[in-house]
């Protein structure tokens, strides 16, 4: 079998690093932060330093709003939609002949298994930039009647919201950058992006190639820092038009609170804790893995993860074997072997988030299937880990523990399509739900009244930039992706003239 990566990369990246911090990019250029802070990036795998990386503060924030607030009133809004696409699809192109690198880069800092990497997330981030640089050209306004007295032409505009934050968590980091940053080029906005402290080191690189690909300087600003310190002074920030935020719903009110100082634009997209529902006739050669890797995927830090099934009594047994058996089979273990299915946790902060649920479930009266410890002493594995005996005030059932834990729950005939979509709406998320039945009417009925951004029947599968993204209830607010996800990007204007 060929290497999963090129090791003389691996030391290429390690030499890089050792040089000194990394830099942010601020107006075109490379700096390190006003106060000269940095912070460390580890590997989640063993717990080891790759890079000390510049934590922005307050003065470089300023300075990056400045930058973009320059480009967006100066150079930028005078670049047509055509070569807005141009340039968005050079990125895709100078992504995809960095594909390696890029690859191993987010396979050190998040722990993906490398064959995730490049598969989900260069691919995906290559897919977010292709999809929104045809949307370019495409973003335009109306025109309507209106019933006032006289002759009147009535034009609505639809203009570029601004100067765009971009907070960004460390789950997805390449294809959450590019899923908003993508959109938001192609709308003619400016950006100052955020990646997360835990994760920060592909969309840094990803910098490069932006000014590579001839993206005018302080079009995209990328500053590395604390949430606390760096996001919290975006979200607040008076000359900011617009906040995107992917994250946690704490997090996320703290966003909303922060935003009242200018009364920006406020896009989240938070946790969830989605439904799987597998009923007695579905084709369980499909539900069976879909439900195993709906959860263990990403050490189940997914956002739309399926950490509760609702499977259908008389095929419960059998599809709890299945998916404990999944659990068992699955390789858990280095990111840098080609067969590793299931990494570590992002950080120690996780690994003690997730094993603390676990105890919790434990304490209230759950039973475990099968896994419930953490695997070795280095880095941040725990196994995946399937609950039964929940209650829905348990907390493992009711809040996004984010690792690979599935609370599993019977149904019976007496559960009609009603009684079954309560049950999948009992949390405060609405993010995601999936549904395996082969029948139709049953599937369409209990999707009309699922409270969730996003249905999938039959099927699995990852973020579409196609597909608006988001959630109801405390999942988030407004929508990624799709041409909602470019129109969040834009601004109505109705002018009106008396003709
Ligand atoms: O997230 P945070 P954390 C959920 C998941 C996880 C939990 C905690 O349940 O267990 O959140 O993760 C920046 N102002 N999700 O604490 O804090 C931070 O620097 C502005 C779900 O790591 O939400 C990072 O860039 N920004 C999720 C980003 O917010 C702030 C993905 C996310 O961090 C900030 C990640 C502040 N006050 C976690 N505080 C999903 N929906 O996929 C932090 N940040």
């Amino acid at each position: 079998m060929n290497a999963p990566y090129s090791p003389g990369l691996l030391d290429q990246l390690q030499l890089r690093y050792a040089k000194g911090p990394v830099k942010m990019l601020i107006g075109g250029d490379w700096v390190e932060a006003a106060s000269g802070e940095t912070f460390e990036t580890l590997n989640p795998s063993t717990g080891a330093l790759i890079a000390h990386v510049a934590s922005a503060g307050e003065a470089d924030v300023d300075r990056a709003v400045a930058a973009a607030r320059k480009a967006f009133e100066g150079p930028w809004s005078k670049v047509k939609p055509d070569e807005r696409t141009r340039l968005l699809l050079r990125l895709a192109e100078l992504i995809e002949a960095n594909a390696d690198e890029l690859a191993l880069l987010e396979t050190l800092d998040v722990g993906r298994p490398i064959q995730f990497s490049r598969m989900i997330d260069v691919q995906g981030a290559i897919g977010q930039l292709r999809y929104n640089a045809g949307w370019a050209s495409k973003i335009a306004g109306e025109t309507a009647e209106i019933s006032a007295p006289g002759e009147w032409l009535n034009y609505i505009l639809r203009e570029p919201v601004g100067v765009c934050a971009q907070i960004v968590p460390w789950n997805f980091p390449l294809v959450m950058a590019m899923g908003k940053l993508a959109p938001a080029l192609a709308a003619g906005c400016t950006i100052v992006l955020k990646p997360a402290e835990q994760t920060p080191l592909s969309t840094l690189r990803i910098g490069e190639l932006v000014l590579e690909a001839g993206i005018p300087e302080g079009v995209v600003n990328i500053v590395s820092g604390l949430g606390r310190t760096a996001g919290a002074a975006l979200a607040a920030h008076r000359d900011v038009d617009k906040v995107a935020f992917t994250g946690s719903t704490v997090t996320g009110k703290a966003i909303i609170e922060a935003s009242k100082t200018n009364f920006k634009r406020v896009q989240l997209e938070l946790g969830g804790k989605s439904p799987t529902y597998i009923f007695a006739d579905a084709d369980l050669s499909k539900a069976i893995p879909a439900a195993a890797m709906g959860i263990f995927f990403n050490a189940g830090q997914v956002c739309a993860a399926g950490s509760r099934l609702f499977v259908h009594e008389k095929v419960a047994d059998q599809v709890l074997e299945g998916v404990v058996n999944m659990a068992r089979g699955m390789k858990v273990g280095q990111t840098l072997e080609a067969d590793t299915m299931i990494g570590p946790l992002v950080s120690a902060t996780q690994l003690e988030r997730v094993t603390g649920y676990i105890a919790s479930g434990r304490e209230q009266g759950a039973s475990v299937l099968v896994g419930g410890e953490t695997i070795g002493d280095q880095g941040y594995f725990v196994q995946p880990t399937v609950l039964l005996d929940t209650r829905p005030e348990m907390r493992v059932r009711a809040e996004e523990i984010f690792g690979p834990v599935l609370c599993a729950m019977r149904f019976g005939d007496d559960d009609d399509v009603d009684a079954l979509a309560g049950r999948g709406n009992e949390t405060e998320f609405g993010l995601s739900a999936s549904i395996y039945t082969q029948n139709i009417t049953t599937a369409h009925r209990l999707a009309r009244r699922l409270k969730a951004g996003t249905v999938r029947i039959n099927g699995s599968g990852g973020v579409d930039p196609a597909l608006p993204l988001g959630g109801f209830k405390a999942s988030g607010w407004g929508r990624e992706n799709g041409k909602a996800g470019i129109e969040a990007y834009t601004e109505l204007k109705a002018v009106s003239v008396a003709l």
